[in-house]
This record gives C-alpha cells, sequence and structure tokens, in this order.
C-alpha cells in the first residue's frame, strides 16, 4: 500500500488523503506527499515498458488501483530540438516541451486526470473552477468523461474564444464573471465549499500531483537532466508542480542532478517575478493586471509560495517579458520550428531570450522551454494583425503568375 497524505508546506500539519482541504488551519499551502518507501520498485526500465503517457509512471502518482482513473490518454508530449530557434535566441542546446499535444491544448490535462479521479473517489455532486480558459476547457473535458457536473467561471471579455467555446462544447456550465480572474477564484472557492463542489483550481494539491510528470517525461524523452527548465507563471502551481517532480525523482534514485527553475511573467502582470527580483517577504498583487497573454493574466497568484521555493531551491531565474516579446517569439517559434503555441506558451520563450541576452542565464547548457498551449486556443485578431495573407481572383493566369512570384521571393 502506498502511504500518502496532505501535508502543510509552512508549518507541516498533516492530514488524511481523503479529506477535503484546499488550504491548512494555518492558512499555508498543502502539498501530497507520499512515503517514498512504500511506492515500490521504482526504475526507468519499468517506466519505458509502458505506454507514453502520464500513467507510466503510475508508482509516483498517488494512487492505489490503475483501473478506476478518468484519462483522455493526456501527457506524452513531443519534446523537439530547436536548432534554428537555439541559433535565433543564442542557445546551443535547446528544446521545447510542447504541451499543446495534450488532449484539450494544454497541460492541465495532466493535473486534472488526478483531480477528476479524486473528485470520484470522494463522492464529490460536482466539480468547479475559476479560469483564464484553460483550466476551464480541461475540467470541462475530464468532467464530460467522467460524468459529472462542471461549473467552470471565466472573467467576461478577458478568455481566449477557442477556450470558451471548448468549455462550452465539452458541457460545462459556463459562468462569465464581470471582473479579474483573482476575483472569480475568490468567489469561486468560497462559494464551492458552501455547496460542496470540488474545486479543481492549484490551489487543489492533487492537481498538481499530475502536472509533476512534465518533469518525468522530460528527463525521459532527453536522457538526462537539463540545466534550466523555463514555465509561463500565471497562478504559480506549474513550476511548482514540476519541480516536484524534479525533486522526487532525485529522492527515489532516478536522478542525481536538479535543472534551475525559470519562471517567466508578462509585464503587466508580474508580481511573481517582482516578488522574486526585490526579495520582498510577501506577494505585492497587481489589482489590475494585463498582458496578450490572456492565460496568465494574473494578479494575485495563489500558489506563490510554492513557486518561490521552487525558485529558491533550485537556484532558478525568473524574468518578464513584454507583449511585443511574447508575439515575436510565438511567431519564430512558428516560423521556424513549426510549433504553435498560445501567447502565454511563448513567455517561456521570450524569458530564456531574455535571461541569455542579459547574460543571467548560461547559454552553453541544455534549455527546456515548457510551452504550455496551442496556438489554436487563441485567435484573437491582435495576434493575427501583421501576419500576411493574399487575395486573388479566380483565374488561372492570376495565379500561376502570383504562385511564381511566391516562389522566387526568400521569405
Ligand atoms: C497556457 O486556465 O490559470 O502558473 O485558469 O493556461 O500554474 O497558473 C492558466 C494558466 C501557463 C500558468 N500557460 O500556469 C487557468 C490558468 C498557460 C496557462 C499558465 C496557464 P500556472
Amino acid at each position: 500500500m502506498k502511504k500518502v497524505w496532505q501535508e502543510c508546506i509552512e508549518c507541516h500539519s498533516t492530514y488524511y488523503a481523503d479529506i477535503i482541504k484546499y488550504r491548512c488551519d494555518c492558512g499555508g499551502l498543502l502539498e501530497v506527499r507520499m512515503d517514498l518507501e512504500s511506492l515500490g520498485d521504482v526504475s526507468w526500465d519499468k517506466f519505458r515498458s509502458r505506454k507514453f503517457n502520464v500513467w507510466r509512471y503510475f508508482e509516483l502518482l498517488p494512487f492505489e488501483g490503475y483501473n478506476r482513473v478518468v484519462s483522455l490518454d493526456e501527457g506524452g508530449t513531443p519534446l523537439y530540438k530547436c536548432e534554428k530557434l537555439a541559433d535565433w535566441l543564442g542557445a546551443r542546446d535547446l528544446y521545447v516541451k510542447y504541451e499543446g499535444m495534450n488532449p484539450t491544448g494544454s497541460f492541465k490535462d495532466r493535473g486534472m486526470c488526478i483531480g477528476i479521479t479524486k473528485a470520484l473517489k470522494l463522492g464529490a455532486k460536482g466539480v468547479a473552477c475559476a479560469s483564464t480558459g484553460n483550466t476551464a476547457a480541461s475540467l470541462a473535458a475530464y468532467s464530460a468523461k467522467a460524468g459529472i457536473p462542471c461549473i467552470v467561471m471565466v472573467p467576461k471579455q478577458a478568455v481566449a474564444l477557442g477556450k470558451l467555446f471548448q468549455a462550452m462544447l465539452y458541457g460545462a456550465k459556463v459562468v462569465r464573471l464581470e471582473g479579474t480572474f483573482d476575483e472569480a477564484l475568490n468567489l469561486v472557492w468560497k462559494v464551492a465549499e458552501e455547496v460542496g463542489a470540488y474545486l479543481l483550481n492549484s490551489i487543489n494539491p492533487w492537481r498538481l500531483e499530475g502536472q509533476k510528470t512534465v518533469a518525468f517525461e522530460t528527463v525521459d524523452q532527453l536522457g538526462r537532466v537539463p540545466g534550466y527548465v523555463a514555465l509561463p507563471v500565471g497562478n504559480c502551481g506549474n513550476i511548482a508542480a514540476a519541480w516536484k517532480g524534479f525533486r522526487e525523482m532525485e529522492a527515489v534514485g532516478l536522478i542525481n542532478e536538479r535543472p534551475s527553475m525559470v519562471g517567466i511573467q508578462s509585464e503587466g502582470a508580474s508580481p511573481f517575478v517582482d516578488l522574486v527580483k526585490e526579495g520582498l517577504a510577501t506577494l505585492k498583487p497587481v489589482e489590475k493586471p494585463s498582458t496578450i497573454a490572456s492565460a496568465i493574466r494574473i494578479g494575485r497568484p495563489v500558489n506563490w509560495k510554492k513557486a518561490l521555493l521552487a525558485v529558491k531551491e533550485s537556484d532558478g531565474l525568473v524574468a518578464k517579458v513584454s507583449d511585443n516579446e511574447i508575439i515575436e517569439a510565438q511567431r519564430m517559434l512558428a516560423s521556424l520550428e513549426g510549433i504553435g503555441v498560445e501567447p502565454a506558451a511563448a513567455a517561456s520563450v521570450a524569458g530564456v531570450k531574455k535571461l541569455i541576452e542579459s547574460g543571467d542565464m548560461d547559454a552553453n547548457d541544455t534549455i527546456v522551454c515548457i510551452c504550455t498551449g496551442s496556438m489554436l486556443k487563441d485567435p484573437s485578431p491582435e495576434l493575427i494583425k501583421g501576419l500576411e495573407s493574399i487575395d486573388v481572383m479566380p483565374n488561372p493566369e492570376l495565379v500561376r503568375n502570383l504562385f511564381a512570384y511566391l516562389l522566387s521571393r526568400r521569405s
């Protein structure tokens, strides 16, 4: 039997695994912990004999039996070596872990399979989340698969169309709030507890148990530990989850090195980067976060203490990037490598470029950018602006001349 419990990251109080709790009595964030001795045999050989998805690493996931899990075959995403992108940003050995290849097009699916499995196990009558879009889309899909009611709340006017469409099509009850994501999370959290819906934002520590598998896969695919792992940061859950994955691999002897975790935010929504850079004692929320990367338009990240530990313990780095830098990175990633990501996901690449230019990041080390979501999520006019297409009449001569001209052009 695996020994699994929940533990406060601050006062280390412990709680049973099957108690619904989103914070410790002291107010601290909770983490899922496992007695590593109780996990059974763990080895790369054993893992690699299984299908490449989240569940390949079953021993390191906090469940006992595999037969009752809710899954859409999440994880198992590509790790691309990007030589042209590396030249562009001045790196020597650069990889992109493309999380847009998950079932709903973002990394959230890694966490939702675990979160929904947990919800069923706890007998929840429904699930809920606040979301900048991807969490909503993912929760909606996994709720559909599990046959459990789902309510998602999104900030009105601030969610990419693709994500909103996903949530509605998968059959979630979509509630649009006249307010920010941070206000939505506050409200949903409070109300969900009152009405008995299970909250599946990243404050829920079970979700991060699924998200930590991005670390396992990265090492599995690369065959070694990279020097840096760069991620976009919003609510601060994913960087903490990935770091937990590396720590656990080290603890069970699967690796004996650690990467530096690199957290990237947008200039208009950078409370976490400012916290680290300015060495503040506590997070200073951004009341009106603004950035083209709507996924990470978050001013009051709930998991900042976990993310801070990740950056500190890993000797990590942070950077903030402008909307223009994000758009530029998105376009370079797509046009040089054929990898289409949404703006938030491109932030990791833009941030790495910046950190190499400033000399803070060692350009000779191996760098992995986690690109968290697909470009298809967000076809906003402001992202299409400046990209070219040509209209033509159905005249063969005209089309021939046009094609000949286009082939003669270098770019
Ligand atoms: C593409 O969907 O918060 O730092 O509600 O969609 O763990 O929050 C999305 C976050 C990065 C940031 N990249 O991760 C939501 C939501 C993409 C994202 C993040 C998000 P966290």
